[in-house]
């Protein structure tokens, strides 16, 4: 496994599969999801239209179109609400159902930007120690966490110092 931390655009990102934090119409939007959208070209929306929808904390996937990329896996993340909705397991189960995915259709390499974490507020030291703890629960995947600034980045290399200390199991 390779688990890499790295500042840059997803859209740009050449590994197998990216992972889209979309919402539950799965028909494109603001922040990252839009700007998939976009770099994918419009058939993506096409066959977005024909998957009818995804629950928050599950995961469908499509072709890449445009994109480096060959697949792109759709998860909408929580909105986080305070964090007494079953935020945390929500976000657990996105990243957990995008690996599930990969792992079926025997993809190695997956990037993910940070779900939930802009447009739907979760905070981010949080939320990187549930992805961080998910993603070394598939040792044989490479993984790359793409985040769009630095103090994302900078919460991303906590959680997995964290991680290394043995804090986070
Ligand atoms: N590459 C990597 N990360 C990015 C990029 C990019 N090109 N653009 C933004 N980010 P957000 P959410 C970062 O808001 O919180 C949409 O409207 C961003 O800085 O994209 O899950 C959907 O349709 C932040 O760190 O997703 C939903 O309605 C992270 O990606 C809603 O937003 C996630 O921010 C989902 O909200």
């Amino acid at each position: 496994m390779s688990f890499k931390i790295i500042t840059g655009d997803i859209t740009k990102c050449d590994a197998t599969a990216i992972v889209n934090a979309a919402n539950t119409s799965l028909l494109g939007g603001g922040g990252v999801d839009g700007a998939i959208h976009r770099a994918a070209g419009p058939e993506l929306l096409g066959e977005c239209r024909m998957l009818h929808g995804c629950k928050t904390g599950q995961a469908k996937m499509t072709k890449g179109y445009n994109l480096k990329a060959k697949y792109i896996i759709h998860t909408p993340g929580p909105v986080w609400n305070g964090g007494e909705h079953g935020e945390r397991e929500m976000l657990e189960s996105c990243y957990k159902n995008c690996l599930e995915l990969a792992v079926k259709h025997d993809i190695h390499d997956i990037a993910f930007p940070s779900i939930s974490t802009g447009i739907y507020r979760f905070p981010v030291d949080e939320a990187a120690k549930i992805a961080v703890r998910t993603i070394h629960r598939y040792p044989k995947l490479d993984v790359t966490m793409v985040c769009f600034d630095e103090r994302t980045r900078k919460a991303y290399e906590d959680a997995e110092a964290a991680f290394n200390r043995g804090e986070l199991q």
